[in-house]
């Protein structure tokens, strides 16, 4: 099988590896939650060329903290509490200064969780739009409830022309390789709950440590 095909074979494995990520503690394993996000990229860049200076942002994250998930100071990256714990400890991030690290876990995963609050919006978006509403119109609303505050214009006027490439909503679901339309609306009803618990303990954790506006 090709490898595109296999990126979309897994799209319901993809959206359940953001359940895997909550422990009983209430932390977020980095395992799961790069593992998700790498399986969203794939997903993405099955979508089209037009997408790709997206993906590649996103790839470069997720890329940066498998780094830190293999590296020599593993054990700090198991859990996103072990690393902001690691992080301010040690001064690798310090939410009183205006510059920092553009290579901290810290400022790379709130990065992630801003993105997460677009996904949260445009699954819920998609689930509960009507037969004859548009992912891209769908995309665009939750991108400027969202994302689009943290980002310049240039990107800003990118990200909404590529929203445009979109697939019609019919299409969009099938390309999840779920099933059918009602098939893959079930399954983004199953995933968001633990997307939302794995947004609000994140939300949570770096509004505790002030490191909400890592620069
Ligand atoms: C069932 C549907 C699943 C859909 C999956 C789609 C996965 C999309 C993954 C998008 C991840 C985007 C991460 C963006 C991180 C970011 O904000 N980066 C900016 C800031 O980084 P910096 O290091 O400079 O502080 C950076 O400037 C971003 C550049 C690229 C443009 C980002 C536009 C984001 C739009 C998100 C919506 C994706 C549309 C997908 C449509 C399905």
């Amino acid at each position: 099988i090709t490898s595109e095909t296999a990126a979309r074979r897994c799209l319901r494995e993809v959206l359940g590896a953001f359940r895997g990520c909550v422990t009983e503690r209430r932390e977020v394993l980095l395992e799961p939650y790069l593992r998700g996000w790498r399986g969203l990229i794939r997903f993405l860049h099955s979508l089209g060329a037009v997408f790709s200076f997206i993906s590649r942002d996103a790839e470069a994250k997720v890329q940066l903290m498998e780094g830190y998930c293999r590296g020599e100071r593993r054990e700090r990256y198991v859990s996103l509490q072990a690393m902001v714990q690691y992080e301010l400890a040690s001064g690798v991030v310090d939410p009183h200064k205006r510059s920092g690290r553009a290579d901290s876990g810290c400022r790379t995963v709130l990065r992630l969780h801003r993105a997460l609050c677009w996904l949260q919006l445009f699954l819920e978006g998609l689930r509960t739009a009507g037969e004859d509403s548009r992912p891209s119109a769908i995309c665009t609303d939750s991108y400027n409830a969202s994302l689009a505050a943290f980002h310049p214009w240039v990107i800003r006027k990118a990200a909404t022309v590529a929203f445009c490439a979109l697939p019609p909503r019919g299409a969009f679901l099938e390309a999840m390789n779920v099933g059918s339309a009602e098939d893959a609306v079930a399954v983004l009803g199953e995933a968001l709950p633990y997307i939302r618990d794995v947004y609000g303990i994140t939300q949570e954790l770096f509004a505790e440590h002030r490191l909400l506006d890592l620069p």
